[in-house]
């Protein structure tokens, strides 16, 4: 069986660009953090959810304007999990995750929206059916919808890393609108080997300011994993650790994306017993309990403050 690990690979690019913007450091020194974290996820990411990535991918794309809007008008309503609440919500408008709870995916976004300090409902999508998101073109989770604004009064944000990226863009930069930043993360359309259409966002790991200029470098990178993905995970997270060059965090004195994306793909296994494994065998947990200090006290919040000075 082919396990096809481009998003993984990808994934830990954005993780660079933006630990790159913040730390400011000069590109040998980043050229050694870049291979350092592309081991660190793969192994993480690939032990969690190989088996999403089956995915290969055909050779004929084609550009399709932007989100892949829902189907129907009007807001889709559906019973909400959960509701988190934050008086420094840093948006107008209402926000919908529909998700997994245990989707490494999901986590991430969780982790960014937990840091910053942002309000939002969770919709448990039911991961046999998905008849939560029937009303999507766009079929996978997490999908975060944003109500009060966009042409059908929402606006439906697809991809992970397309979520953190537009938000992070937004704090940065709140003069444009989300519905404008969302135009600087198109979709592309195509379709697999199994004749599958599958999408993906090519400016997803860019960080837009400045009419849509996108701040980062793109990179492709290969990774190959070991036969035991344990060890990859373990070894993953050794050179994460060597690379946070004892710094606390990977953003030096506060969780950057590459932070917040590594501790929510890890977060999905805590309590499992590779988890447990984990801690024993590397010295991650230092760097995790801290980034989780960080999260869950909502210590993102007014750090939009600091870009704008
Ligand atoms: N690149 C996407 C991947 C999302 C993804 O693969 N989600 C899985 C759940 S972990 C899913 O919805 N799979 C359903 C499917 O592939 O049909 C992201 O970062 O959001």
């Amino acid at each position: 069986m082919k396990i096809d690990i481009s998003c993984i690979k990808i994934d830990t690019v954005q993780k660079v660009n933006h630990a790159k913007y913040w730390k400011g450091h000069n590109s040998n020194y980043f050229s050694k953090k870049i291979f350092n974290r592309v081991s660190c996820v793969a192994g993480v990411t690939t032990l969690i959810c190989a088996s999403y990535y089956r995915y290969v991918y055909g050779d004929t794309f084609n550009n399709i304007p932007n989100v892949l809007a829902a189907k129907e008008k009007g807001f889709p309503q559906f019973k909400i999990s959960r509701s988190i609440k934050s008086k420094h919500h840093p948006l107008g408008v209402k926000l919908t995750l529909f998700q997994y709870q245990t989707c490494p995916f999901c986590c991430k976004v969780r982790a960014m929206l937990d840091y910053r300090g942002y309000s939002y409902d969770v919709v448990e999508v039911n991961s046999i059916w998905r008849t939560q998101i029937k009303w999507s073109k766009y079929k996978k989770v997490p999908i975060l919808v944003c109500e009060g604004i966009g042409e059908d009064d929402y606006l439906q944000i697809n991809d992970s890393s397309v979520v953190m990226s537009l938000f992070e863009s937004h704090l940065w930069d709140n003069s444009q609108s989300i519905e404008k930043l969302l135009t600087y993360f198109p979709a592309i359309e195509s379709k697999d080997t199994r004749g599958k259409t599958v999408y993906d966002f090519p400016n997803k790991y860019f960080i837009m300011f400045q009419e849509g200029t996108p701040y980062a470098n793109d990179k492709f990178l290969k990774h190959k994993l070991h036969d035991d993905v344990r060890f990859s995970l373990y070894e993953a997270c050794r050179e994460w650790n060597n690379a946070l060059q004892k710094e606390p965090f990977m953003g030096g004195n506060s969780p950057n994306l590459a932070d917040l994306s590594a501790y929510g793909v890890l977060s999905s296994i805590e309590g499992c017993t590779a988890f447990q494994d984990l801690l024993e065998h590397t010295k991650i947990g230092k760097w995790y309990y801290r980034t989780k200090e960080a999260v869950i006290n909502h210590k993102g919040i007014g750090l939009q403050d600091q870009f704008r000075e």
